[in-house]
């Protein structure tokens, strides 16, 4: 099956948090590759893969990064398929740069910037299969009945246990 999403990351510690929105995309069968793109470390695989992926098929790509998080930013002005950014928590500033550092795009070059961490990468995951889903009726069915299963899951009333 064709890749269609992107999964890139700025360093491996981001896997933990990436690796959500890679389990989301599994969920819903929805194929996509998992890459270490760094924007500061590894500058001309980041051109390369800006510049290739359209030809390539990819119709989204997920983008996380902590600190300095230039990569969604920067991937979001090499490719016009979409970017979706997901801010990694951090250790000295709890993550709170990286949203500010991936949020704050100028016109001209969005970046769809997700919560910090886990949920915004599950988030991330969601929001690609969404975008995808306009024109797959077989993935707008699965992602359907994900969110039925998610809403039905939540008890009408607390527990003590
Ligand atoms: C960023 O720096 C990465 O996205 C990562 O979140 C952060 C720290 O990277 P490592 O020092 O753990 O490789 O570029």
């Amino acid at each position: 099956m064709q890749t269609r999403v992107g999964i890139i990351m700025g360093s491996q510690s981001d896997w933990p948090t990436m690796r959500e929105a890679a389990a989301i995309l599994d969920e819903l069968q929805v194929p996509y590759e998992a890459r270490i793109v760094s924007a500061h470390r590894t500058p001309d695989r980041l051109w390369d893969y800006g510049k290739t992926a359209v030809e390539r098929g990819l119709q989204v790509i997920i983008a996380g990064a902590g600190g300095a998080a230039h990569l969604p930013g920067m991937m979001a002005s090499k490719t016009r398929v979409p970017v979706i950014g997901v801010p990694v928590q951090t250790k000295a500033l709890s993550g709170v740069d990286s949203l500010y550092s991936i949020l704050q795009m100028p016109k001209g070059y969005p970046v769809a910037t997700m919560a910090i961490g886990a949920a915004g990468a599950a988030n991330a995951g969601l929001m690609a299969a969404g975008i995808l889903a306009i024109n797959d009726p077989d993935l707008a069915q699965r992602l359907d009945a994900w969110r039925e299963a998610l809403s039905a899951s939540i008890p009408e009333e607390p527990s003590d246990d």
